[in-house]
This record gives structure tokens, sequence and C-alpha cells, in this order.
């Protein structure tokens, strides 16, 4: 009798421990003997070829083609980085949130935002924050873990895909996911605060359904965020608004700083370009030409 071959995602992975979704089935798996010595390393995310090895265990005998591999976390095919921010506690902080559009570009995957702790903002603030990335493509949903609002739209923000949360420590990325997903148990609060030294060095990364096919990564809040290898000249290509306007800019590579028949700057004087944003957007460059080392 030949191996039943199956096909699955693995939706953990601890040191050399995997365990595979395969249809409403959870196998615990081990890499067979090929990829241990190729080293090839198995990642929450992929899709792979098992075979049964017993009761509720498998052997993991293929990894099959990749889309992409992020590294922190360690997750493949990732469809989609979901950044969260919120409102208040702490305040949006809108120069890490462009870092992160401007990270995850880089990565070469969409993002989408999510604004939580809705019940901490002013009606103003609701309307106005999201609008503005919004305006320049984003996906962007409204949620309060708090007041249970939003919650539906987050779900749908994240079915059918694999996503990775990101943004700050402390705006709720683990509330929400516990939220959509009872009983799951995150750490959040000041908890996980304290352990974060600890999450940071295990191995272990766990994919989280949210129902309705999503699969999605928590991540610590980290509060700084390099920007870097990258040309000075590239970064405002991650800029959609000003991506969209460079080509009309008298200099090609145009920075949108000093240069004169710079289209950037006149819309940003006749206010349709965020100022706010525009002046995130120079005080990273003058970053990122700091830290450009040409060789
Ligand atoms: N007012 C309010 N508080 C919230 C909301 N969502 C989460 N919180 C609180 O915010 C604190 C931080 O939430 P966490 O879910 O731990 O935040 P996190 O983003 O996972 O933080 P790290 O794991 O440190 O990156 C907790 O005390 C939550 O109870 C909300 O919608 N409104
Ligand atoms: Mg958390
Ligand atoms: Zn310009």
């Amino acid at each position: 009798m030949t191996a039943e071959a199956l096909e699955g995602r693995v939706i953990r992975s601890y040191s050399n421990v995997y365990y595979v979704q395969v249809g409403s089935e959870v196998l615990e798996c081990r890499p067979r003997g090929r990829l241990r010595y190729r080293e090839e390393r198995v990642l929450a995310g992929d899709q792979v070829r098992v075979s049964r090895a017993g009761p509720g265990l498998g052997a993991v005998d293929e990894i099959l083609p990749r889309r992409n591999a992020l590294s922190r976390p360690s997750v493949a095919n990732v469809d989609q980085v979901v950044i969260v921010q919120s409102f208040h506690e702490p305040d949006l902080d809108f120069g890490l949130l462009d870092r992160y559009l401007v990270v995850v570009a880089l990565d070469d995957l969409p993002a989408t935002l999510c604004f939580n702790k809705a019940d901490l903002a002013s009606p103003a603030e609701v309307a106005a924050f999201p609008a503005l990335y919004d305006r320049l493509g984003y996906r962007c949903v409204v949620a309060s873990v708090r007041a249970s609002e939003g919650l539906e739209d987050v779900r749908a923000l994240l079915s059918g895909r694999i996503s990775v949360l990101a943004g700050p420590s402390g705006v709720g990325k683990s509330s929400l996911l516990n939220a959509l997903s009872p009983g799951l148990g995150l750490r959040t609060g000041e908890v996980s605060r304290k352990v974060r030294r600890g999450t940071h060095t295990t191995r272990h990364v766990a994919l989280i359904p949210t129902g309705e096919g999503g699969l999605v990564a928590d991540t610590p809040g980290f509060a700084h965020l390099e920007v870097s290898d990258l040309r000075p000249s590239e970064l405002a290509g991650y800029y959609p608004d000003l991506a969209a306007l460079a080509p009309s800019c008298r200099f090609q590579g145009c920075a949108h700083r000093a240069e004169p028949d710079c289209r950037v700057k006149e819309a940003v004087a006749r206010g349709e370009v965020d100022r706010g944003r525009y002046e995130r957007y120079l005080a990273l460059l003058a970053e990122v030409e700091a830290n450009y080392r040409p060789w």
C-alpha cells in the first residue's frame, strides 16, 4: 500500500515540529530526511506535501514553491501586512506609520491599515486619519476592541488570506486577534510587554485562524523601524502620492526638496498633498541619505 499523498498548510512551527492543516485535520509533522539534510527550513505559511506517519502524525515530504517569505516573523506566502495603530494610548504615530508603509512596500507586499481604539478618538479623528490613507489607495478599517466595533470589518480584511499584523506595542494587535478568535488567549497589555524578550527569542510562529479562511501571524510591537538598503533617490517611489507627481517634475529623480519646478512642492503648497506626510518624507529622506553606503 502506498502512503496517501496529502497537501496542506503549515500553521505552526516550533523548532523542528510543524503543524500542518490538511482539510479539517491538523497533523503534527517532522520533516523527512531529505528536507532535514538540505537544511531547507519549513516555515509557517508554507504549502507542503505530507504523508501520514500514524494517528495525527505525519512527515513533510516537500515544500511547494513559495510566493515570498518574510524573515520577521518567519512566514511564507504572505498576502498582506496589516499595520495596526491606535488613535490614542499610544497616540497615532504618523511618522512610524509612513515608515511601516515604506518597509512593507520594500518587501513588495500590499499594506492595509487598521486604526484601533476608536472608543478613545474624537469623531473628527475617526473621520480624518483613515481618510488620509484611504485617499492614497490603502485599504483602511477602523475598530475598537473595547467597544466591539469594526471587528467584522477586520475579519473581512483578513478573510481568505495570510496576513501579518505589525504595529507599535500596545495598539491592540493581540486584543484584536483574541476578539476574532475566542478562546485564543493571547497575552495582552502589560504582560505582553514583560515577556517580549522571551517571545522574540523563541522560534515559535503560529498562524491564527480568524474565520473565513483567514490566517494571521501576531507580532510583538516595536517602536523604532530602520529603513535600510535603500537609495535615497528611490524613497519617493514608495510614497504613492509623491510618485504620482514625480514624472512631471523638471528633473528625473527629483528628491522633491530644493529642486526647481517640482510638482510635489507645488502640490503641497496648494494643499493637494498632505503637508505632514510630505514633511515626514523629508525627515526620512535625510535619514536614508545619512545611512546610505553606495559601495
Ligand atoms: N480603550 C481601548 N483599549 C484597548 C483596545 N484594544 C486593546 N486595548 C488595550 O490596549 C492594551 C494593549 O493591547 P495589546 O493587544 O496587548 O496590544 P499589542 O499591540 O498586542 O501590544 P504588543 O504585543 O506589546 O505589541 C491592552 O490593555 C488592551 O486591553 C480598544 O479598542 N480600546
Ligand atoms: Mg501583542
Ligand atoms: Zn519633485
